[in-house]
């Protein structure tokens, strides 16, 4: 059965083919699927229950025509037109469009004259000159076009560190259960808590390097060697990802780990401080330069760091973006932890579009060590995500009541709002309501194409309503698909501060959003962050450790993150 992101893909690919058939007669066609994907994507329920529903026309962008489509594809896997249209065109031409300065017209005119099929024979023809003298091309549009490809591929397809690192486990696992493993830990951009990456890094600590190398690349996830040696070897994982293992003698555990873990810009910054010292830096060791060849072995991370004269650097920090001068002023941030965290203030339920009732989540939060959680379902121009109506709202009030009463002092749970900046730039709910609700977070869910002026001013409107507490989800982006809204921060994150609005790091793994480097600056500016999972199931809750990875990412210290106060501070806030 397909998924919601199958049925997108499917539309896209039907919008990228009718486009290469001819542009300017199905260009509203086209737009129009692609409008469904994008819908599609962001629809936070499944859309085969939607289906059974009878209630797809309900999702932006779906009408009558596209219902039909969704259905074929549902009941078929496939759809005719699609099929039809495979056989008509190549479909490497897909990818073809992918490349910057070529569009639909272009690429069939690649395909005519030069039977180019493919981005690899299209780079070809460029380097070869081919291109130049076909109409409506000349040398320097072939130049850019050989540059794009260039780019394109260098851009790899990173890896959602949830996936990432669940693959990583496995293989830890193996790893640590074997005879002679003395420390198996997973470095490189999964390490610093990055929300992609590139591949897996994994070091061990052994004696028997020959033997755990030989039960890495025969683990059952590998599908291919791509090298193997005693200390080092790359294979491929079924998902594509390619997973590196390096093995060390545990004496050396320390050098290697902080060379491994990166990143790269940190580990120039350390060998530099290392040569002032006269000692050169890398993997294996420090080694004196004065032509003795005295090595100094670190088994830790913390003796590495003590060679340098500095304290030990979170890996979270280790971007050279300040972390090397703070450590030498002793001034590093005392970073927020997971077990910091008292409060979840983004929360779904049966309500709307959660799979857990009130109480079900309440369980779950207080099982979890939680002190007090918001239950924000979503208001009711979110119609697609059973979006709350002022009516449903005040009933739901009374179901947080008979659980509050049955939780009494062991869990505090407010009662909020998930509200809807609708696409026109107003709020769902008028301000009376607002004000009856103990906590309202704002979010975007719909129209995140706008051009810039347009959404950054809806976005104002929420910030700037005396009643709107957070900002969800700042930038809508969604990780890998989709890029984050066209928005000024610099506008945003002034309304913050100035009206006390936190905003966001929306934990969930596909959005860790607020992303680190906008979370950092809004942090040097004095706003607020708060961390929630957004949970709709109890898998969710897993969901708080990527959060609070992007928060150390920006330097975030527990002070900074309303999630972290007490009772009593959080209540005094919301109020004012
Ligand atoms: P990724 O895999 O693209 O998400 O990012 P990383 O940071 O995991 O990079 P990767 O896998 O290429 O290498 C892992 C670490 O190894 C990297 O963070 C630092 C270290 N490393 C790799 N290449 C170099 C290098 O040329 N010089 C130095 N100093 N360190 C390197
Ligand atoms: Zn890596």
């Amino acid at each position: 059965m397909l998924s919601n992101r199958q049925v997108a893909d499917a539309f896209d690919l039907l919008a990228d083919l009718l486009r290469l058939k001819d542009a300017t007669a199905y260009r509203f066609e086209a737009i129009a699927y692609q409008r469904a994907a994008e819908a599609l994507r962001e629809l936070p329920r499944d859309v085969r229950q939607l289906a059974a529903e009878g209630r797809l026309q309900e999702i932006d962008g779906v009408g009558k025509a596209i219902a039909a489509k969704i259905v074929e594809l549902l009941e078929r896997g496939t759809l005719s037109l699609l099929e039809e249209l495979k056989r008509e065109i190549p479909q490497g031409l897909v990818d073809v469009l992918r490349v910057n300065g070529v569009g639909p017209k272009r690429a069939m005119l690649f395909y005519q004259r030069l039977g180019i099929t493919s981005v690899a024979e299209l780079a070809a023809a460029a380097r070869e000159g081919k291109l130049r003298s076909l109409p409506t091309m000349g040398v320097k549009s072939e130049q850019r076009i050989l540059e794009s490809i260039e780019a394109l591929a260098r851009r790899t397809t990173r890896m959602r560190a949830d996936l990432a690192w669940q693959a990583a486990e496995r293989i830890l696992r193996a790893l640590q259960a074997l005879p002679g493993v003395l420390r198996a830990e997973v470095a490189g951009s999964l390490r610093r808590g990055c929300a992609t990456v590139g591949n897996l890094d994994l070091l061990v600590a052994t004696y028997q390097a020959e033997a755990v190398m030989e039960a890495f690349v025969n683990h059952p996830d590998v599908v291919r060697v791509l090298s193997q040696s005693k200390t080092k070897s790359t294979v491929e994982l079924e998902s594509g990802l390619q997973c590196d293992l390096r093995t060390v003698p545990p004496e050396r555990f320390g050098t290697a780990l902080s060379y491994f873990t990166g990143s790269v810009a940190h580990n120039i910054r350390l060998r530099e401080l290392a040569l002032q010292r006269g000692l050169s830096l890398n993997e294996w060791a420090f080694t004196a330069t004065d032509g003795s060849g005295r090595e100094i072995l670190c088994a830790s991370e913390a003796e590495v760091y003590a060679q340098l004269d500095l304290p030990y650097i979170p890996p979270e920090l280790r971007e050279d973006c300040g972390e090397i001068e703070a450590a030498q002023a002793n001034a590093l941030p005392q970073l927020i932890e997971v077990s910091d965290i008292r409060a979840d203030l983004h929360m779904h339920t049966l309500w709307s579009d959660g799979r857990l009732s009130v109480r079900e989540i309440a369980r779950q939060a207080r099982e979890r060590g939680l002190q007090y959680i918001a239950i924000t379902d979503h208001s009711h121009s979110l119609g697609i995500a059973n979006g709350l109506s002022v009516e449903r709202l005040w009933s739901q009030r009374e179901e947080i009541q008979r659980v509050q009463a049955e939780f009494g002092d062991s869990l505090r749970i407010y009662h909020g709002i998930e509200l809807e900046i609708r696409a026109d730039g107003t709020l769902d709910y008028p301000d009376d309501v607002l004000a009856a609700l103990d906590i309202v977070i704002a979010s975007l869910h719909t129209g995140l194409r706008q051009e810039r002026a347009v959404i950054t001013a809806r976005l104002l409107n929420a910030i700037n309503n005396p009643h709107v507490d957070i900002i969800g989800h700042p930038r809508g982006q969604l990780i890998p698909d989709r890029e984050p809204a066209d928005l000024d921060m610099d506008a945003v994150f002034a309304a913050a501060l100035a009206t006390d609005t936190a905003l966001e790091i929306n934990a969930n793994p596909h959005r860790l959003d607020l992303d680190s480097a906008h979370a950092r600056q809004a942090l040097k500016l004095g706003i607020k962050l708060s961390i929630n999972t957004d949970a709709h199931s109890a898998a969710d809750f897993a969901a708080l450790p990527f959060g609070v990875r992007t928060a150390r990412r920006a330097w975030a210290s527990p002070e900074q993150v309303i999630n972290t106060w007490s009772r009593e501070r959080f209540e005094e806030w919301i109020k004012t």
